[in-house]
């Protein structure tokens, strides 16, 4: 784990690495909370973010380069790509093969319908992590995290769409796609 935090502090700004130290420690205690291998969940929350500083341009080109598939409003707003992109960046620069870490790392923007474990766990750390302090019901979702993955998904991507609806922000059919999915999963269910 510390040759990665060496090697990441390089790549990220002081504000972003520890973001990523919360985010990490926070998958530690979702994975206790869930039975989930615990250097696994660490090793996602480490990395997650490791693409994040890459300029647009640069990342667009990365895409390019090693035929990484680029949706519409991925080209709009790029800083959608350090999902994928930093996915990438985890393999190749940091050598990571599972790859239960290299898809949590992939998905963790907009979530995806049925989602694996590790990929929900660090979805919702990079939402509760103890820095975060701007969305809303955050106390509520930090609580309901330790109860149900499922249902903090699926009211995280509530939050997120509504947020993004009031400021106008092009959302990722993806993002709707996934609250959509666990919306209807617990429809059924109840
Ligand atoms: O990289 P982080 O800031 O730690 O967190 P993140 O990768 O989850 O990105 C969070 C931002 O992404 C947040 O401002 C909401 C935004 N976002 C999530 N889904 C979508 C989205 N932005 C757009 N434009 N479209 C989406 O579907
Ligand atoms: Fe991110
Ligand atoms: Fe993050």
């Amino acid at each position: 784990m510390e040759k990665y935090q060496k090697k990441l502090q390089k790549h990220l700004d002081k504000g972003r690495y520890e973001h990523t130290l919360g985010v990490m420690y926070t998958c530690a205690a979702l994975a206790m909370a869930y039975h989930y291998d615990m250097e696994k969940a660490m090793l996602a929350g480490l990395l997650h973010d490791c693409a994040k500083n890459i300029p647009n341009d640069k990342k667009l080109e990365l895409c390019k380069k090693h035929h990484i598939e680029v949706t519409e409003v991925e080209r709009e707003n790029p800083f959608l790509l350090h999902a994928k992109v930093g996915a990438w960046v985890a393999k190749k620069k940091y050598d990571i093969r599972d790859e239960e870490i290299l898809h949590a790392i992939k998905v963790h923007t907009t979530g995806e319908p049925a989602m694996q474990t590790l990929d929900m766990i660090l979805f919702i750390a990079d939402y509760i992590e103890p820095c975060r302090d701007k969305a809303a019901n955050l106390e509520q979702i930090r609580e309901m995290a330790f109860r149900s993955l499922e249902q903090t998904v699926e009211q995280i991507l509530f939050d997120t769409l509504h947020y993004l609806n009031q400021k106008s922000g092009r959302i990722d059919p993806t993002t709707e796609v996934t609250y959509e999915y666990y919306k209807n999963r617990r429809e059924r269910s109840l």
